[in-house]
């Protein structure tokens, strides 16, 4: 079937349905999350009820998007009994239940006024939503607690399947996958401009735009992975020209974090050391470098993983933690199947797997421990590796052969990083900036990312038709 032809049939359910539930899967990204949002706004404009839900935590990272606020966690389960006040006429001021032999009672407080029978009515938990919205979700199970708990609802109610993984096991009453779109989102706005042209309403306003620019940017790793096609491309002008506000999602999702996370790479690096002979690169990290680079402990998981990547010719790379809570966790990763990383940590308590493993060591004065964890890994390579024991003159001597690791040359990288990182200007200041061009100041679009920077506060209205050329008009 035509897409066209499926928009379509989505667009005839939705106009026959009132209570809509829509379902991003877990765990919740930028695709997922950008277009169960976006529906939410949409269909809220077309005066539909609309519940979003998703049974995992939301990543911090993503807390900047629009109506993020209507995000619920648990939805009323098919168990459910529920009581209905209406409260138009009689607010409520408390509530509280008593027990009693054979007997429940729920008490209920007015503000003012009384309630009445007549204020009450009784649900069943599912009962009340007539379609439901799945989006970027393969298979229902990747709906995880929310699927689990309430699995009835899938078969009771129509289901709409939006998604663009492969994987997708159409299981909708209505499917509309297209596994070469590089986002879930990227579906969504052929399906928004149609349901425009039928409602004839303007649905696509500037939040719209940001969310589902924020599915596309985060699925393909802004635009670096291979799943960027020139269709993603085109998709994402056209969101831009439609207000999105492609810095502010650069801005939440990459820069912040990539600042520390320089920061503190740099200073795994100045701390590195390596042992030739054995094929050992490692470094540590202690709290006084968590607090110098304001970053965070779960930083370092990304970190262990670059080593990894850039010392090649190691076989053994381990990194050091000096937790918060007084212990220091050890990270081992090997470079090759033969190196059993977890028989390493092993050593120290700890375990894992063939290529990964770590381990916890209580008593966590840091200097004190690392010493003697290294030398236990040099026996330990020492007896893999077969290599008679030298005296340590001969091992300090031995940097004829090319380093393991090229710690000087990823240091420039890093200041260079940080350089440009530093160059960026802050959504601050842009904000102020925007603010002192005035107020009937006009420009275009491509003319000035800067004017992309603008927090969602600041109101622009588009001047134009979407699809000519674009001009904003800054409002104060
Ligand atoms: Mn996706």
């Amino acid at each position: 079937m035509k897409f066209s032809e499926i928009q379509k049939q989505i667009i005839d359910l939705v106009k026959r349905s009132q209570k809509i539930l829509v379902l991003p899967s877990a765990p919740i990204d930028g695709d997922s999350i950008g277009s169960a949002l976006s529906l939410y706004i949409i269909l809220k404009k077309l005066k539909k009820e609309v519940t979003v839900v998703c049974s995992e935590n939301l990543p911090d990272v993503l807390n900047f998007l629009p109506k993020i606020q209507v995000l619920g966690q648990k939805l009323m389960s098919s168990k459910d009994f529920i009581i209905t006040l209406d409260t138009r006429r009689v607010q409520v001021e408390q509530v509280k239940s008593v027990v009693e032999e054979n007997k429940f009672h729920v008490v209920v407080t007015p503000k003012e006024g009384r309630f009445s029978e007549n204020d009450i009515t009784f649900n069943e938990g599912q009962e009340e939503y007539d379609l439901i919205f799945t989006v970027d979700t393969g298979e229902l199970k990747q709906l995880r607690k929310t699927y689990e708990e309430n699995m009835d609802m899938f078969h009771d109610i129509p289901v709409i399947n939006i998604d663009h993984h492969i994987s997708n096991e159409h299981y909708g009453k209505i499917n509309y996958v297209d596994i070469m779109s590089a986002a879930s989102t990227e579906l969504l706005l052929p399906l928004f401009e149609k349901m425009e042209e039928e409602f004839e309403v303007e649905l696509i306003d500037e939040d719209v735009a940001t969310l589902l620019l924020t599915g596309i940017i985060t699925d393909t790793g802004s635009f670096q992975n291979s799943n960027t096609t020139p269709k993603a491309f085109a998709h994402a002008a056209q969101l831009i020209a439609y207000g999105a506000r492609q810095q502010e999602i650069i801005q939440h999702i990459y820069k912040t974090k990539e600042l520390s996370q320089l920061k503190l790479w740099g200073r795994v690096l100045s701390k590195i050391q390596t042992d030739e002979k054995y094929k050992i690169v490692w470094s540590g990290v202690t709290q006084q470098d968590f607090r110098d680079t304001e970053s965070e402990e779960t930083q370092t998981g990304d970190i262990i993983d670059e080593l990894m990547t850039n010392a090649p010719g190691a076989e053994v790379v381990l990194l050091l933690k000096e937790k918060s809570n007084g212990t220091i966790s050890g990270s081992v990763r090997t470079t090759g199947p033969e190196i059993d990383a977890s028989a390493i940590a092993e050593m120290f308590g700890g375990g894992g797997h063939g290529r990964a493993a770590g381990f916890t060591i209580k008593d966590g004065d840091f200097r004190k421990h690392e010493d003697d964890i290294i030398n236990k890994i040099r026996n330990f390579q020492a007896e893999r590796l077969g290599v008679i024991e030298e005296n340590n003159e001969n091992r300090e001597n031995s940097e004829d052969s090319a380093p393991m690791i090229d710690v000087e040359k990823l240091l420039t990288q890093v200041k260079e990083a940080e350089k440009a990182q530093k160059a960026m200007p802050q959504a601050d200041e842009i904000k102020k900036y925007a603010k002192s061009t005035g107020e009937d100041e006009e420009m275009s679009n491509e003319k000035e990312s800067k004017f992309q920077f603008k927090s969602s506060k600041d109101k622009t209205k588009k001047e134009s038709d979407h699809s000519k050329s674009i001009i904003y008009k800054f409002e104060d």
